[in-house]
């Protein structure tokens, strides 16, 4: 009974909110309130918001312990989480309330929200996504659990030089002191080996001994659902040495050893790798892969083994979903736990692996298709590279069967890529070990199917290989990120907001609205207030005036060439110099334009970092120009991030998606925009088709080549090249301008123009007359401000199928066959 009286429910009240904040502020944090600060009372509010997400996280995990549902897990190696406080009083259905109690407590909401650091533990699309399928799978109730890891340090922060130069300074986003948001669990823990031996035993068992034991400590991160109990968990995997220092035995040589050896084992959880889209094959990444697929089987494996179910059923408990190919060793970690530790026979343990994992594909491009070299997977994994010979020993015997005499196509669909040295190819390992291959957007499915993984899907049947357009949580990315547009939508739709947050395709019904002069007026006004948040945003942080009558016409994501960021600018110089040889009359009639840049290039990749630069040292010209200034200006924010996306995409009149025909997966940020009530100038590709399909193709502005053009062209560049002169004058004389040192610098770009005047693989010449044509299109567009209007409220209004929701529920029935099980 003193247990049960222990027992308290959420804080739903002011008074019970300010008092349990003053309570924190005085224990938890040890302070007085006459000097707190800011940050001190982030602090305090975020613990008492935790307390909050305990008591419902502690009831869920109790509640799924005793039903035992099937649950899935989701393998990322990311989780771009941003930031939690106003996301988790906003699910909570607790923000007014906190609001409240903090304006009481003499603070203020927003400044409070500022405190805290984005948690920025990804890259980007994929992580987000990650994030945005955790929200989801809360939201709509599902058994589901995120398995990552603690990075001290995430994505690196990005500062720009006085030349335009991206510097990266690292992340430690831990350094402030205690995460609220995290729950150590220094119970939970397993040993993880590397290198050592691996004897064969009769029977297919092997022993695999010695090496190096690393442990692998659990964080628990909760995961709110939008107006639910249910509060899932994000379980991150944190690096330790197994044994600290021996004092005993202690002389210099010793402590050296000690220090060493130590260091090798938290170095494994140090820091996410930046680099996305190209591979390095460095041994640490391969050990963060191994050390966290290691743990997280070993913990699913040990929560199957405490229901007392025979070993045949495991899939019926269990679902493991690879997002992308960095958990592949999950499918000859659990062969090996199977096999070497449960004494299943080979062939029921493959299909129990076979039926338990699903394998998600995110790009196409083979720079990013990960390769690991057979001496480094047999010297740090030696037990793992016997069972990947032995998987592609019998793989291989299945395809001569079915393709008798076919060499080069066993050499195709081979795990082992012949070669010096040779390497074994996660993308076929993480196929054939998995129930499901997926796309994540129709084009992008149907390329994985012909292109990459062509061979397998004529061995193994279509029906295998399936698609999950993306999905983003509206919760974040519109009932935060833009609290006016969603108590317009909550008002008209006269329903409650979770009502519709949670069935994302009732906003159909703000249709018949874009009829309504009112509500047009309403919904212009909060874009203005939007732009306006921007510009003070960048007042504060910069320094920098904003001029909010312009178009806003943005561009965020990673620097990537195959994104194309540098269409984007060169289109901006190219818009610069006919300003500049307009009369004053023609000016008048130009609408003005602000565009926006921000994205962070991997540290290593030269061209990029060469574009970043160009747009900077645009910007600083063209906006210091008298003539134009008023009617274009250009920014590059630095330091993208979760935070920075929630202010820009806001404000967006237009976002731009450029990327060349079949090169960007999906995109989930051209979501978030339409979602906003930004329209999109978009190439025909990955997401961006669908999304035309959902809003009407009136309502985006296409451009570019298509798919099956991309790879004639390539060819043409390379073997039949025409001068950038002859194909498309216009981008000549940009690319003139800028080698005439217009933009400072002397030759600095001359490698980036050279990538464009030479092979020009991601085919700039080709579509920049076309992308000039849209955005002209764009500026037509816009004189008719109403049309503008009813063009953005018909967008958002189309975008219901975006929802995370709906993505995450195609995996739980098509893929996974788990069930909803709510929290009493
Ligand atoms: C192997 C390593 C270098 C690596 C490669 C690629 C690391 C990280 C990546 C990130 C890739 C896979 C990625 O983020 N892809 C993006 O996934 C999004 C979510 O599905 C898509 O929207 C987006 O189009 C795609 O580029």
């Amino acid at each position: 009974s003193v247990w049960k009286q222990g027992l308290r429910s959420v804080n739903t009240d002011v008074p019970s909110i300010t008092k349990s904040i003053v309570n924190h502020v005085q224990t938890s944090l040890a302070r007085q309130a006459y000097n707190l600060d800011d940050l001190g009372a982030y602090q305090a509010a975020a613990l008492s918001v935790r307390d909050d997400l305990i008591l419902n996280w502690n009831d869920t995990q109790i509640h799924y312990t005793q039903k035992t549902p099937k649950r899935a897990y989701y393998l990322s190696l990311e989780f771009l989480m941003g930031r939690t406080f106003d996301n988790a009083l906003l699910n909570l259905g607790l923000k007014d309330q906190y609001r409240e109690g903090i304006t009481k407590l003499g603070f203020n909401m927003e400044d409070l929200l500022e405190q805290e650091r984005d948690a920025a533990l990804g890259n980007g699309g994929l992580g987000r996504l990650a994030a945005c399928y955790l929200d989801s799978s809360a939201s709509q109730e599902l058994p589901v659990w995120g398995y990552g890891l603690r990075y001290q340090y995430g994505i690196f922060q990005q500062l720009i030089s006085p030349e335009g130069q991206q510097l990266e300074q690292p992340d430690p986003w831990l350094a402030g002191g205690e995460n609220p948001w995290e729950l150590p669990r220094l119970d939970v823990t397993y040993e993880v080996r590397f290198y050592g031996t691996a004897d064969r035993l009769p029977g297919g068992r092997a022993l695999w001994q010695g090496g190096q034991e690393v442990l692998a400590v659990a964080y628990d991160v909760m995961v709110p659902g939008c107006y639910t109990k249910n509060t899932n968990n994000l379980r991150l995997w944190e690096s330790k040495p197994k044994r600290g220092f021996d004092l005993n035995s202690f002389n210099a040589g010793d402590y050296e050893h000690a220090v060493e050896s130590s260091n090798s084992a938290a170095a494994i959880t140090s820091v996410l790798y930046p680099n996305d889209h190209t591979t390095f094959g460095k041994e640490l990444r391969l050990k963060q892969q191994y050390f966290w697929t290691a743990a997280s089987l070993a913990d699913i494996v040990r929560r199957f083994k405490n229901i007392a179910k025979p070993f045949s059923e495991f899939p019926d408990y269990v679902a493991i979903q690879l997002n992308d190919t960095h958990p592949t060793l999950a499918i000859p970690e659990l062969m090996r736990i199977l096999v070497d530790e449960e004494e299943i026979p080979w062939g029921k343990a493959w299909d129990i692996v076979t039926n338990t994992v699903f394998y998600t594909n995110h790009t196409v491009l083979p720079e990013a298709l990960e390769k690991w070299p057979v001496p480094l997977m047999e010297h740090l994994l030696p037990r793992h590279m016997q069972i990947i010979y032995d998987i592609n020993l019998s793989f291989l015997q299945a395809v001569e069967k079915k393709f008798p005499g076919d060499r080069d196509r066993l050499a195709r669909m081979s795990l082992i890529e012949e070669g010096f040295p040779k390497q074994v190819r996660m993308a076929h390992l993480a196929c054939i070990g998995s129930r499901k291959v997926n796309g994540v957007a129709e084009l992008h499915s149907e390329l994985v199917r012909t292109t990459i993984l062509k061979d397998f899907v004529e061995f193994e049947g279509l029906s295998k290989f399936s698609n999950v357009t993306n999905g983003i949580t509206p919760r974040r990315w519109l009932d935060q990120c833009n609290p006016e547009l969603s108590a317009l939508i909550t008002k008209t739709l006269k329903v409650d907001k979770s009502v519709w947050l949670k069935d994302l395709d009732r906003l159909k019904e703000l249709l018949p609205y874009a009829e309504d002069a009112a509500f047009r007026k309403e919904w212009a006004a909060i874009k203005q207030r939007n732009k306006e948040r921007l510009a003070h945003h960048v007042e504060t942080t910069l320094g920098l005036t904003v001029n909010t009558n312009a178009m806003f016409d943005v561009q965020i994501k990673r620097l990537h060439e195959y994104k194309r960021q540098t269409l984007n600018i060169l289109g901006v110089i190219h818009r610069y110099l006919k300003l500049k040889q307009m009369s004053a009359a023609e000016r008048k009639k130009v609408n003005p334009r602000v565009v926006f840049f921000a994205g962070k290039a991997a540290p290593g990749y030269y061209i990029a970092k060469l574009t970043i630069r160009l747009i900077v040292n645009a910007a600083r010209i063209i906006n210091a120009d008298p003539d134009t200034r008023d009617l274009l200006t250009v920014y590059f924010l630095p330091d993208y991030s979760v935070s920075l996306a929630e202010v820009l995409i806001p404000s967006s009149d237009i976002s731009q998606h450029i990327s060349t025909a079949g090169t960007e997966a999906s995109g989930t940020s051209n979501m978030k925009f339409c979602l906003n009530g930004g329209l999109l100038v978009g190439t025909v590709d990955g997401a961006n088709i669908e999304i035309a399909e959902a809003v009407g193709e009136n309502n985006v502005f296409f451009f570019g080549h298509l798919t099956p053009a991309v790879e004639d062209l390539r060819y043409q560049h390379m073997y039949r090249p025409v001068p950038v002169e002859e194909k498309c004058p216009a981008l000549a004389n940009v690319l003139d301008k800028i080698s005439s040192g217009m933009f400072g610098d002397g030759e600095v770009y001359e490698p980036l123009l050279n990538t464009i005047r030479q092979g020009d693989f991601y085919l700039l010449t080709d579509d920049f007359d076309s992308y000039i044509g849209a955005l002209d299109m764009v500026d037509k567009a816009y004189l008719d401000k109403e049309e503008w209007i009813k063009k953005s409220i018909r967008t958002t209004a189309n975008m219901g199928k975006f929802s995370s929701d709906r993505a995450i529920l195609e995996y739980a029935e098509s893929f996974w066959s788990i069930e909803p099980i709510k929290v009493p």
